[in-house]
């Protein structure tokens, strides 16, 4: 069944930002022991079919800047206020674990987010353990490796049928 919401007898499908912070352009090139040998496009391919799964539209996004990841929580935003997005996906990469304005964003758009990281943060050094995200996340995952992502999106099309 679609997750969207019916406007004068159409349907309108619902949106998911997959969204992927700095350095994971480099997925699959470099840290295959923490990160998987999968490549950034092999993670839009399977985000992809998760959406399609599910009936969602999909915008996936990878930036090593701080401001454009910003720029796209707020487009989500403005999704979220006219009831057209799922919710968004956030790996924010290192930004997780220094970014008050992501965390600024994320709280002032009220999206529904899933913070996530492919690695099990917390096995790793302890600068690792902080995040400014998980506070005003929806929810968080992280050491599922790059298949996170499809479950993520799968969590927020679950939530989308329960609301
Ligand atoms: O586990 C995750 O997904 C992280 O968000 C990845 C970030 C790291 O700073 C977080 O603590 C945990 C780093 C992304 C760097 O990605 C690379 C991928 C391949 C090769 C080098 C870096």
């Amino acid at each position: 069944m679609l997750a969207g919401r019916l406007v004068q007898g159409a349907v309108l499908v619902k949106t998911v930002f997959v969204l992927n912070g700095p350095n994971l352009n480099l997925l699959g090139t470099r840290e295959p022991a923490v990160y998987g040998a999968h490549t950034l496009a092999d993670v839009g391919q399977m985000c992809a079919a998760a959406c399609a799964r599910h009936g969602l539209a999909l915008r996936f996004h990878q930036s090593n800047h701080e401001g454009v990841l910003l720029d796209w929580i707020h487009e989500a935003g403005r999704l979220h206020a006219a009831g057209d997005l799922a919710g968004v996906v956030l790996n924010a990469g290192a930004y997780t674990h220094t970014s008050i304005a992501l965390a600024d964003a994320i709280k002032g758009t009220g999206v529904t987010l899933v913070e996530l990281h492919i690695s099990n943060v917390f096995a790793r050094e302890s600068f690792r353990h902080h995040s400014y995200l998980s506070a005003v996340a929806r929810a968080v995952m992280c050491g599922f490796g790059v298949q996170g992502y499809g479950l993520a999106i799968d969590a927020l099309a679950q939530m989308q049928a329960a609301a």
